[in-house]
């Protein structure tokens, strides 16, 4: 048995013993009240999951395992002095709790190349079946369902097995998947951007540097933005859509690929994940209406407003937690003023950063007005060559297999039964709190 696998034994096993027993002895403990308003506004503050692959502060941000993101760039092992943190070693210390040397690292590279090359040929047919003109995350949500006919869970699941052994198939399942996503994107990037020319995959890369290989970047800022992407975009605990579709799918024990797919399809949200993609024809749309490159702050605010009065949005800003900048935001900040100090699109970003929170925070509705990850994630990738808006989203599901499917393995290893909350009608709300019209 894999190392790793002996690992999450060890360490697993008195955890799940103790989940059982917390339920057996302070299952009716009352541990928080919940108000109306919290269940008819997305239940926000609602604690109902347990989740243990990072943890969000609406102040400080996410921690990963009680890892802040500047942290995990001191902490977890890199390919360069000074680079970025390797994505491997944030999945393996959200699989354990541990830090991880370079040899456990290395290990996990080595297993996602050698697994990415399992893909079966069905699920090239399945996506080249579709349009090219399909938005990619319809091809790539295909292909992740296409790629379920190889899982190992819904096989082991059919020829019997103990419940407390779920976590091992799963595992299993997870592996592949993660290892074999960047090869899909990288295939529907190729397909839908440059002409089907595809660059195959090279076993010697880490997992990022591979994705960015076989889009057909080997430079190394990019690769060196692809690891950083792919860490601070990995989790961002278990309340946000596609952690918490992917845990409620897979509380009815189906397999991590419909398990995932059902969180990629919450990610396409222009709420969620696609407002990366949305930041873009934001902007791109303020240009060509106020018809110059390099607007001034007035003319953005104008704009801006101009957006809320039309009823729509300012994507990149707000967040259902955070009430500060998003340290994911600052984060690619600082990567851009390192790496590319003169790129006009982040100053943009920068000077629009200067004016949206004070025009969100004047409507006296908007709870958090400052910017999270996606207002600059987009113009990060467009700085360093990678132009094509709809891939952005997939970009971020990729990463975010990180954290949903190693908290997936947990929900196994806890043995969590199906989720079921319970649903109420108007009246019922109505007269609950005696509400007088
Ligand atoms: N622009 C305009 N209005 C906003 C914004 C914004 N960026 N953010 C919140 N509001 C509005 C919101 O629509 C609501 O209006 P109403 O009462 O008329 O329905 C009001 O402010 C209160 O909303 P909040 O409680 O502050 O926000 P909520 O928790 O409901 O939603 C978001 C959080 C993230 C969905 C919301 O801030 C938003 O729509 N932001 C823009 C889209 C975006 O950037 N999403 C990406 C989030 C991060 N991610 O990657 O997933
Ligand atoms: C995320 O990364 O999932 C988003 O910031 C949304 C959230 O946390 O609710």
């Amino acid at each position: 048995m894999d190392y790793i696998k002996e690992r999450i034994i060890e360490i697993g096993r008195p955890k799940a013993e103790m989940v059982k027993d917390l339920i057996k002895k302070h299952g009716d403990d009352v541990i928080q009240d919940v108000t109306l308003g919290q269940v008819l506004t997305g239940m926000k503050g609602m604690v109902s999951l347990l989740t243990c692959t990072s943890k969000l502060d609406p102040e400080e941000g996410i921690r990963f395992r009680g890892y802040s993101i500047p942290q995990l760039q001191e902490l977890l092992p890199k390919v360069h002095q000074g680079g970025e943190p390797l994505p491997e070693g944030l999945f393996y210390l959200m699989l354990t709790g541990e830090l991880p040397t370079k040899e456990d690292v290395n290990h996990i590279s080595e297993q996602w190349a050698l697994r990415a090359q399992g893909i079966p040929a069905h699920v090239y047919d399945v996506i080249n079946a579709l349009p090219k003109d399909a938005h990619p995350m319809i091809q790539f949500n295909t292909a992740i369902l296409a790629m379920s006919t190889e899982s190992q869970f819904r096989k082991a699941y059919l020829t019997g097995m103990d419940k407390k052994d779920y976590w091992g198939p799963t595992y299993e399942g997870v592996m592949d998947l993660i290892s074999r996503l960047p090869v899909i994107a990288a295939y529907i990037y190729r397909r839908v951007f440059h002409n089907e020319q595809y660059i195959d995959i090279d076993p010697s890369l880490d997992w990022a540097a591979n994705l960015s290989h076989m889009m057909g970047y080997d430079s190394l800022e990019v690769q060196r933005l692809m690891r950083l992407y792919m860490v601070i975009h990995a989790d961002h605990e278990g309340g946000n859509v596609s952690a918490h579709a992917t845990h409620l799918v897979g509380s009815a024990l189906s397999n991590p690929y419909y398990s995932f797919s059902a969180g990629m399809n919450g990610l396409a949200g222009p709420l969620h994940g696609m407002a990366n993609q949305n930041v873009m024809h934001w902007i791109n749309k303020m240009l060509r209406e106020i018809g110059v490159e390099n607007p001034s702050v007035e003319q953005i605010r104008e704009y801006a407003e101009m957006t809320l009065r039309n009823g729509q949005v300012i994507p990149g800003y707000g967040h259902a937690v955070l009430r500060k900048t998003d340290p994911r935001f600052t984060v690619q900040l600082e990567f851009a003023k390192k790496y590319a100090p003169d790129a006009q699109l982040i100053q943009l970003v920068d000077k629009i950063y200067q004016v949206v929170p004070d025009v969100l925070s004047k409507t006296g509705k908007v709870k958090n007005p400052w910017p999270n990850v996606d207002a600059i994630s987009g113009s990060l990738l467009s700085t360093f060559g990678i132009t094509e808006y709809p891939i952005y989203t997939v970009l971020f599901g990729v990463s975010r297999a990180l954290g949903v499917l190693t908290q997936l393995i947990w929900d196994r290893l806890y043995s969590l039964p199906i989720e079921r909350p319970k649903s109420q009608n108007l009246q019922w709300f109505i007269d609950k709190v005696n509400y007088q019209p």
